[in-house]
């Protein structure tokens, strides 16, 4: 392991609720990144009678080396929130109001981060739960907006949200629709809360690698270990002995400025850097987006691509190749006829890596697909309600304990927040679809 320069990006890893927390653990135990060092913390509700360790349960006997690495996550890495007996019980609404109320607790943990500068957090959640999904939207605002916790204004927050299977019930797709939107936007105001939300799908991953496994802990081990390699895509001009210092941190603004900041990865790593060349690995990962998505309407691509240092010394890849290639594939592939509105690209030189690893981040596209995969469940949840006052209550049904109001009128400010960030997503769709300019009427309009 090398020591990561001076000037390269600080990243931390805040990870809340069970499937995040696995995924954190899974990266922490397996990708000993310099750029994080030790900066993790697993937030979570938990019931009286379930130990912390269930969630973790499955992984400790797949993988005993991860014993030790969990002795020591144990002593303060993991933080458990909430004052109710019974965790949030798939309610969103409680996996807020259990960190709003046990804010002291969690503001600890996040002190022993020593977030400061210019570092960037990686926020972990699953979509279909009630704690991660609940607080973490919380937590971001929260952080992003009170002195003493972070640097005020600097930090940028990198979130990533998992969609449930196609399968799963109706209370898990009503707990999505308001996730993605309380991620985006947040607050009285509905401000920008996440800077970038990268999507990832459950069944989509599952379908990609082909899993066949029948038992859910090990599928769900192989999607995260799917999802791991994003984490360490994103933090890699830090890590694996990297020779670059631009990292996609330095381009978080970007998105905001266009008001679109949603994202999904396209992954192709592994590649024998001797058979395939960057424009074949570009090619395999447009095929496969970790969400269902029209890559014809992503605006935006990150491109990042990790090759052993040797390939780069003798020149197989270079950065001005890559940049040439991207462009080109972004005409191809991306909306409209010059390959979106904003790309980059970053190569990095590996001493540790063997192979070539592309990860593309495609953002800005149609959220069509998702929202029509959740919209059916999203309102046979909402209209299961029984609504008094303009209040719905709701109750866990496995566990009589957690109860919890929701304002209707807080669900109507999130449908009409994701409906005016989808309709200006679909405008600058629709923008870079038309027609180019008439550069000659243009041009003479402009006094040439
Ligand atoms: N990829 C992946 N998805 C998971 C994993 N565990 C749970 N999920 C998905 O996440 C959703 C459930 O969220 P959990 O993370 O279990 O919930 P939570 O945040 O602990 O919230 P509670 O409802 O309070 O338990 C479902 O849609 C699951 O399919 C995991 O390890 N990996
Ligand atoms: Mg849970």
């Amino acid at each position: 392991m090398t020591d990561v320069d001076i000037d390269s990006t600080r990243w931390s890893i805040i990870a809340s609720g069970e499937g995040a927390n696995r995924i954190s653990f899974l990266y922490y135990a397996l990708h000993k990144n310099p750029a994080i060092g030790d900066r993790v913390l697993l937030l979570n509700t938990t019931t009286a009678d379930v130990k912390p360790e269930k969630t973790f349960e499955y992984m400790l006997t797949r993988d005993p080396n991860f014993q030790e690495v969990f002795d020591s996550v144990k002593r303060d890495k993991i933080c458990i929130f909430g004052k109710s007996p019974s965790g949030a019980g798939n309610n969103w609404k409680v996996g807020e109001n259990e960190a709003r109320e046990d804010f002291d607790t969690i503001r600890r943990y996040i002190s022993n981060l020593r977030l400061s500068g210019r570092d960037v957090i990686f926020c972990l959640t699953t979509l279909g739960g009630g704690t991660g999904n609940g607080s973490l939207p919380y937590l971001i605002n929260k952080i992003k907006s009170e002195r003493g916790l972070a640097s005020v204004g600097e930090n940028s927050f990198m979130a990533l949200g998992i969609i449930p299977y196609d399968f799963e019930p109706a209370q898990r797709f009503f707990n999505t629709v308001c996730g993605i939107t309380r991620l985006l936007k947040y607050g009285k105001e509905g401000k920008q809360n996440a800077d970038m939300l990268l999507l990832v799908d459950n069944s989509q991953v599952e379908k990609l690698l082909g899993i066949t496994e029948s038992s859910t802990t090990e599928r769900y081990y192989r999607i995260n270990e799917e999802i791991i390699n994003v984490v360490d895509m994103m933090i890699a001009p830090g890590g694996k002995g990297a020779k670059s210092t631009i990292d996609v941190a330095d381009y978080y603004q970007l998105p905001s400025n266009i008001g679109t900041y949603h994202f999904t990865p396209c992954m192709s790593v592994g590649n024998d850097p001797e058979i395939f060349g960057i424009d074949t690995a570009l090619d395999t990962a447009v095929d496969r987006p970790m969400t269902p998505i029209d890559p014809k309407t992503a605006t935006m691509a990150y491109i990042i691509a990790v090759a052993p240092q040797k390939y780069v010394d003798d020149g197989t890849f270079s950065q001005e190749d890559f940049e040439e290639i991207s462009r080109k594939w972004a005409i191809k592939n991306m909306a409209g006829s010059r390959g979106g509105i904003l790309r980059y690209s970053s190569l990095i030189a590996s001493d540790e890596s063997k192979t070539l690893d592309v990860m593309v981040l495609l953002g800005g596209f149609s959220l069509e697909k998702i929202i029509s995969n959740s919209l059916q469940k999203y309102y046979d949840f909402r209209e299961s309600l029984e609504v008094r006052s303009g209040e719905a209550e709701l109750a866990d049904d496995a566990d009589p304990r957690i109860r919890v109001k929701i304002n209707m009128k807080d669900i109507d400010t999130i449908e009409d927040r994701i409906k005016s960030y989808i309709a200006l997503t679909e405008e600058k769709i629709k923008q870079l679809k038309k027609k180019e300019i008439d550069m000659e009427k243009e041009l003479k309009d402009w006094g040439f």
